[in-house]
């Protein structure tokens, strides 16, 4: 290390702190931490350990600074972001590009030179006063060959507590290989505050910097912009995973059990609020992980593991009775940091919870009354439709046993859902992985919520739910997913599910459970324990089948006369969704691969040929 680094490590650092650096033996990591606290030049410096200690120290400084604040129940804070800072902020969040590093059109970038000095000079000084946090964590479970290490500096104690629920610690890792560690950077800042929130917000920044794997935040707060691990390392991960040849994606991971105790494991892509958790979360299954995964092959098979050891969910529409085992961590002693709800008297409420809210409390805008309007004239909700809750899978009664092996599970079925009114049936599965890839996983679209935009049922495109952080040209990342399996035996299966189909008059043709059944009808196909109907998009589930399952599974009788509404093939809206996938494609990926213009042409005709023999709306039973 420089000399005059030596010297500002040390006035910064305590005696401890400055040992606990110099353990790790690591230049390259010394000189890193260095040229960020002379930039940002914080009053102290705190370096995380793996010990209870540290974990406790950051905990209390949490509350201590009240960027959280304690609950009624022990274990439980509230803390919340700025008004304005209630969501990932896709705009501001640009990758750092060279001119022979181009992403595309649909994937937001900048100058690396600009952006760099852009976030350098809003980095200067950010942290007058204030203490950095320093930590060292593992992305996947330690000493794995999916482990990618990495080192988070923060000047919030909120963002540090966060990733201490959510990832694995790994101080000692560090200390152990010395010079020999690659890692993941992230510098994040708060900036400038007002009362306990982000006050810059028209200089919130995002930049990822993959040449160097950086990722700069800076006046934010909201946990999908500031806590590097999580989407920040999704998008530094998807150009590690090109290069190595294996995939990062968002991506959940649960075991399904079969008949005979059997267990199949399924990884699942959704965009935000579209059931992903709640998929992973149903009753009687394991999860291992709700958000991201990173998918490896060995030995002919492909392994998954979740990236993290948390959740961070969407609380709105938690309750008792369709999260049973959340309701029940959110209600009983234990960690967890509620963010962005109502708080009255020490108790926490959201959106969907089957209780009726106070009429007055404390939340995202501060204090709030039943009533009270924006700046626009808009009614303020009592909790924010985006309020969540971080809490360790570890708690969780139904997480699955093999939620730390190093080797990851053997994945048999990957699924891929959106918010669909009038296309996809409930759940089919395609002929072979490379129709998936293409015609479901590439295809994938997802409608707007009215919460989010005023207006509902616009459709996004959305390929993998991994759009947001792709950091690859959408042509050579579909490439990458058609490429994985090319020497497997056996590929998983790719299915498709869409949990918001409706019928004739605006209702929802299946209900919330119903997902249950459809997991065991897949896990089922992986073992080819039952046949299926073969149509033009893909495979369907037969009447008698599902029949079985629903009495099974919901003890539910299954009228055959729900079966043909949910799962008559929809020949206009299907090819209409050829057309505008071939029109994005076409228009904005210059990179597609050969061969996904010809398998989505191919099914167009033959959704042509079906609607002139039986008409646009054709019965499974017809096939
Ligand atoms: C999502 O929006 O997909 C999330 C939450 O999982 S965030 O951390 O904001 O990305
Ligand atoms: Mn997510």
């Amino acid at each position: 290390m420089e000399e005059k680094h030596v010297e500002l490590l040390k006035t910064k650092c305590d005696e401890e702190n400055y040992k606990k650096l110099m353990e790790l033996n690591n230049p390259v990591l010394h000189n890193f931490i260095a040229k960020y606290v002379e930039l940002c030049n914080p009053l102290s410096v705190f370096v995380r350990t793996d010990s209870l200690e540290d974990t406790r120290y950051i905990r209390d400084k949490a509350r201590k600074l009240e960027e959280e604040t304690q609950l009624l129940i022990d274990g439980h804070t509230v803390h919340f972001d700025g008004y304005f800072d209630q969501a990932r902020d896709k705009e501001n969040t640009k990758f750092l590009v060279t001119k022979d590093l181009s992403l595309g059109p649909d994937i937001n970038s900048i100058d690396r030179q600009v952006g760099l000095v852009e976030i350098q000079d809003l980095l200067k000084s950010i942290m007058d006063g204030k203490e950095m946090f320093i930590l060292f964590l593992c992305l996947g479970p330690i000493n794995s060959d999916f482990s990618i290490y990495a080192v988070q500096i923060t000047d919030s104690c909120y963002v540090a507590h966060s990733e201490d629920i959510l990832f694995r610690p790994a101080y000692q890792v560090f200390k152990r290989k010395g010079p020999d560690i690659e890692f993941f950077k992230y510098v994040h800042s708060a900036g400038e505050l007002e009362g306990n929130v982000s006050k810059n917000i028209d200089k919130r920044r995002v930049y990822i910097d993959f040449a160097e794997n950086i990722v700069y935040s800076v006046n934010t707060q909201y946990a999908g912009n500031t806590v590097g691990l999580k989407k920040l390392s999704l998008r530094l991960a998807i150009r590690k995973a090109d290069k190595e040849g294996w995939l990062a994606e968002h991506m959940f991971v649960m075991g399904v059990y079969g008949p005979d105790e059997r267990k199949t494991h399924f990884t699942g892509a959704f965009p935000s609020f579209c059931g992903k958790t709640s998929t992973c979360m149903v009753r009687g299954e394991n999860i291992l992980g709700d958000d991201i995964a990173y998918l490896r092959k060995r030995r002919g098979k492909v392994f998954a593991v979740n990236v993290e050891r948390g959740i961070f969910g969407i609380i709105k529409d938690v309750n008792p009775e369709d999260d049973p085992l959340i309701w029940e961590i959110l209600t009983t002693p234990g960690e967890v940091i509620f963010s962005n709800i109502l708080v009255k008297d020490g108790v926490p409420y959201w959106q969907g919870d089957g209780r009726l809210p106070p009429d007055e409390g404390i939340n995202f805008s501060a204090r709030w009354f039943k009533d009270k309007i924006d700046e626009k004239g808009s009614p303020i909700p009592y909790a924010h439709p985006n309020a969540r809750y971080t809490i360790r899978l570890g708690s969780l009664k139904n997480r699955d046993p093999q939620l730390e092996d190093p080797e990851g599970v053997v994945v048999k079925g990957i699924i891929y859902g959106g918010r669909d009114s009038d296309t996809w049936p409930p759940v089919f599965e395609s002929f072979d992985w490379v129709h998936g890839v293409i015609t479901i996983a590439s295809s994938l679209e997802s409608e707007t919520t009215a919460a989010t935009l005023g207006k509902g049922g616009v459709r996004k495109f959305n390929l993998m739910a991994n759009l947001d952080f792709l950091s690859l040209p959408i042509g050579k990342y579909i490439q990458n997913h058609l490429d994985f399996v090319k020497d497997l035996e056996k590929p998983p299966l790719i299915f498709g599910v869409n949990y918001f189909l409706k019928g004739q008059n605006s209702n929802y043709l299946t209900g919330m459970q119903y997902k249950r059944v459809w997991l065991k009808w897949m896990e089922l196909r992986v073992h080819n324990d039952i046949e299926a109907i073969k149509t033009p998009i893909g495979f369907f589930p037969r009447y008698q089948d599902l029949k079985k399952l629903f009495k099974e599974v919901l003890n539910k009788d299954y009228p055959e006369e729900d079966y043909r509404k949910q799962f008559t093939l929809r020949i206009p809206e299907n090819i209409a969704k050829i057309e505008r996938i071939v029109e994005i494609y076409k228009t904005k990926v210059t990179d597609s691969p050969d061969i996904f213009f010809k398998l989505l042409q191919e099914q167009k005709q033959w959704l042509e040929k079906i609607k002139v023999q039986y008409g646009d709306y054709v019965a499974p039973t017809l096939f």
